[in-house]
């Protein structure tokens, strides 16, 4: 008799306890995922407007081919227009040129970039798209840039 009561008070405790944590929970999940919709459309709002700037960095040593330095992050993603800063860490001049190695295309050019020094920001293209470069110093050195 005791053992029954025990045995149906706990699955009156576990129904309790379930019907307690899900309904909560479910809705947490759909506040975290609202929220989390809101935050990204809000970047992309922000970042389609002036003002998104992605730094891709030349690190140390990437002038060398057989360092395994190269375009940190190597692929990036921007919105249409969007601006781009190469940001030489390396103690030898690099450019940031598109095009498939080692062929300009013209859509893009950051220009030399001396040991060190940043460039100027540079004006990606408005078209949606893959878009590689490279650097006419150091050919080996390539990077993407995804628009979208
Ligand atoms: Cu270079």
């Amino acid at each position: 008799m005791i053992a029954i009561l025990g045995a149906s008070m706990i699955s009156v405790i576990l129904t309790i306890s379930f019907v307690g944590i899900l309904p909560s929970e479910t809705l947490a999940q759909g506040t975290n995922a609202t929220n989390t919709t809101n935050a990204t459309s809000t970047a992309n709002a922000t970042s389609a407007g002036a003002g998104e700037e992605t730094t891709v960095v030349m690190p140390l040593g990437s002038s060398a081919a057989t360092s395994g330095a190269g375009y940190e992050p190597s692929e990036v993603t921007v919105s249409p227009g969007a601006t781009v800063i190469w940001n030489n860490k390396d103690n030898a001049l690099h450019t940031a040129t598109s095009g498939e190695s080692p062929t300009p295309d013209g859509k893009f050019d950051s220009g030399i970039v001396g040991a060190n020094q940043q460039s100027k920001p540079v004006t990606m293209p408005t078209e949606p798209g893959e878009y590689k470069y490279f650097c006419t110093l150091h050919p080996f050195l390539q990077g993407t840039i995804i628009v979208q």
